[in-house]
């Protein structure tokens, strides 16, 4: 989730003085804010410190991430000629900070993993239509529903620019990537499938020869979570709306779960923090798919950095019972022959 940030002193008094966007086109500054939640807070992987709108600017975006409010951007994309406009991202030349940020927080990190992350084509979709950020996704669905070519035009451009983001990152050194359909839970099941899932499954089809875990995440979308698993998420993020037993049914033994701590909660008496936080424990490890204890979504501006560090000791003292011995594989042919 979202680590660094306006609840980190130092990173507001960074932001006084730069923009998000000279942090990420400054990979010394941004290896170093990335790897800062780590040092500070004692968590066991970095996020790459970017935004999901930086590989839009050079596709042909133009956009800017305002105080208090996010993306905005100087002209929506609301025709076919906007959509043809969207180029093809080629990372090397596009994002060249981007690569040397991954590479010099990895220095930085030693053996803490680094995710990458993109955003999903549905979530850029509705900054990019929308022109800002918006609860209904009204011009985004009209779109879709309108224009159900054009939308998916669009939507296949978006995937090409994720999974040409998240490769590089990989082979720049991340360890893992992330993909956030922040948005995706305002749509229905079936629209989801109509219109969505065929892009999703092309960014993870694209990733799955890099052999990293491909989390996908999406907010409010306990309907979806199955979906993310067969559009080849290996992990799915859950927020506090669906309980990691129900999440652990609903996507099997095989993906492993990650989440899923209501952030308010991090406001909250410590007491009711510590109750929920050993609910997810304790039903997150009983998932023979794999656990990552996380918050449900960003952490919020307003949270105390020392709460967050006490949270992380909490998680690292809960007692994981031992791994359960792996069921027996089916002997392979040849195996007879070794004995
Ligand atoms: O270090 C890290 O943890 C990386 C931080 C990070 C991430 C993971 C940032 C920096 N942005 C993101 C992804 C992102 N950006 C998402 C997906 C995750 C989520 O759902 O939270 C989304 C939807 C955005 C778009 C965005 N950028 C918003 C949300 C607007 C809305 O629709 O409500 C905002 C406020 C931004 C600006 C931004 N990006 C990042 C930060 C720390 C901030 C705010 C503070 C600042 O401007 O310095």
């Amino acid at each position: 989730m979202r680590q660094a940030g306006r609840y980190q002193p130092e990173y507001r008094a960074l932001r006084r003085e730069r923009t998000l966007l000279d942090i990420v086109r400054d990979p010394a500054l941004c290896a170093q804010v990335t790897v800062l939640p780590v040092r500070q807070l004692g968590v066991d992987a970095a996020i790459l410190f970017s935004d999901i709108m930086v590989p839009l600017g050079p596709v042909g975006i133009d956009y800017t991430l305002e105080e208090h409010v996010g993306p905005v951007l100087a002209r929506p994309v609301r025709d076919a000629a906007d959509v043809r406009a969207i180029g093809r991202l080629v990372p090397h030349r596009d994002l060249p900070y981007v690569l040397e940020s991954v590479a010099r927080a990895r220095e930085l990190l030693g053996p803490t993993p680094l995710i990458a992350f993109a955003g999903a084509p549905f979530t850029l979709a509705s900054y990019l239509v929308e022109g800002r950020p918006s609860r209904a996704h009204l011009a985004t669905k009209g779109m879709m529903w309108e224009r159900p070519a054009l939308f998916r035009d669009l939507m296949a451009r978006l995937a090409d620019v994720a999974a040409a983001h998240l490769a590089a990152q990989v082979e720049a050194g991340a360890q893992a990537v992330q993909l956030f359909d922040s948005w995706a839970g305002t749509l229905s099941p079936a629209a989801y499938d109509e219109f969505v899932a065929p892009a999703v499954s092309a960014i993870f089809s694209a990733l799955a020869p890099l052999g990293v875990p491909r989390i996908a995440f999406a907010l409010g979308a306990g309907e979806l979570l199955r979906r993310l698993r067969d559009a080849g998420a290996d992990a799915v993020g859950v927020d506090w709306r669906v309980e990691l037993a129900t999440a652990g049914e609903r996507v099997g033994p095989r993906t492993a779960l990650q989440g899923n701590l209501d952030p308010a909660l991090l406001l909250a008496p410590w007491s009711e923090l510590e109750r929920a936080a050993r609910q997810a424990l304790d039903q997150g490890v009983r998932h023979p798919g794999g656990f990552v204890f996380n918050l449900g979504h960003g952490v919020l501006p307003n949270t105390p950095p020392e709460v967050l560090a006490r949270l992380v000791s909490l998680v690292h003292a809960y007692p994981v019972p031992a791994a359960r011995p792996a069921p027996r594989a089916a002997p392979r042919a040849g195996d007879e022959e070794r004995r």
